[in-house]
């Protein structure tokens, strides 16, 4: 479980001019993440914007990380579609592939019940040999996913863990203690909010996905290394520092149009976000990319 332990960041999709996704660019992008020397990436998940592609744009863009990062970063491949034959097709390809892992969100548009959502992501589990990381995200899916079900999903030998988005720390606390007494051992569990790094991984997570870690992959390496030294008070100010990035990042017309520029100054190209995701266009947005990217450098 080694592989899962550190620093993922949750990779933006690569499109040409024309919007369509691009494999020479989702090559170049993800050997910058392995040139940075991040632990993985999480392909295909909300930063990747997964759900706003067609299957065969989530197969595509796939295939290009895989082509640089096979054997060389831990992969998890986020296969949450709307449907579950789209998913358990996806999570065929990723296996063809050789990801370390796949993941995925309960469905979205639909409420489900506990219930529906357990057989969607099961017949996912039962497609492949692959380990399973839940990805619980209540914020945009809407399922606030039941303690009762979390632990009979951690029972199943292939959910290693999960990817907790929730801003919840009590929530993360929770999956990190009944996950580790399921298993008999660590069940791993991501930090996904990036504004609450420090005190995710001080509550139980030993991981985290993040959008933003993307535009600043060494101030997260840095973090997640001063939190395995227990050094706390300095990792709180480096986070407090990185959360005034964060804000000013989300202070754009759209986090991923701004970080996609701001990846654009840098010479590494991903095009715009998908509609309705609003690109960054005025001058002024550009100035904020640049003012950001600067206050990254520093
Ligand atoms: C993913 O699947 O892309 C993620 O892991 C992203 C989790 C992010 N949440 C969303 C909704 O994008 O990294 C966070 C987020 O970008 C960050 O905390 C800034 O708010």
């Amino acid at each position: 479980l080694e592989k899962f332990k550190g620093v993922f960041v949750a990779l933006y999709s690569a499109y040409d001019e024309e919007g369509n996704v691009c494999s020479e660019r989702a090559k170049k992008l993800t050997q910058y993440y392995l040139d940075k020397g991040v632990k993985g990436l999480y392909v295909g998940g909300s930063s990747g914007e997964g759900v706003l592609q067609s299957e065969e744009e989530r197969k595509k863009m796939l295939e290009a990380v895989m082509s640089v990062a096979k054997g060389k970063m831990t992969i998890i491949a986020h296969i949450g579609a709307n449907s579950t034959p789209e998913s358990v097709r996806l999570a065929k390809h990723a296996e063809e592939m050789g990801v370390d892992a796949i993941s995925s969100i309960p469905c979205v548009y639909y409420g489900f019940s506990p219930r529906a959502v357990k057989r969607h992501w099961d017949a996912m589990i039962d497609a492949t040999d692959l380990p399973f990381i839940i990805y619980h995200i209540p914020q945009t899916t809407r399922f606030n996913l039941p303690i009762s079900l979390f632990t009979e999903m951690a029972q199943n030998e292939k959910v290693i863990g999960i990817k907790c988005s929730s801003e919840s720390t009590y929530e993360l606390e929770r999956f990190k203690f009944v996950g580790d007494k399921v298993k008999g051992h660590d069940f791993i569990v991501f930090n996904g909010p990036d504004e609450q790094f420090v005190a995710g991984r001080i509550i139980g997570a030993d991981s985290g996905i993040g959008g933003t870690y993307g535009v600043m992959p060494e101030l997260f390496m840095k973090l997640n290394d001063l939190m395995d030294q227990e050094r706390i008070k300095v990792a709180r100010k480096l986070q407090d520092e990185v959360n005034d990035i964060i804000a000013d990042l989300l202070s754009g017309p759209n986090l991923y149009g701004v970080a996609k520029y701001i990846l654009h100054l840098r010479g590494v190209e991903t095009g715009n976000p998908r509609g309705p995701m609003l690109p960054v266009e005025t001058d002024e947005d550009k100035k904020l990319c640049e003012r950001i990217n600067k206050k990254i450098e520093e």
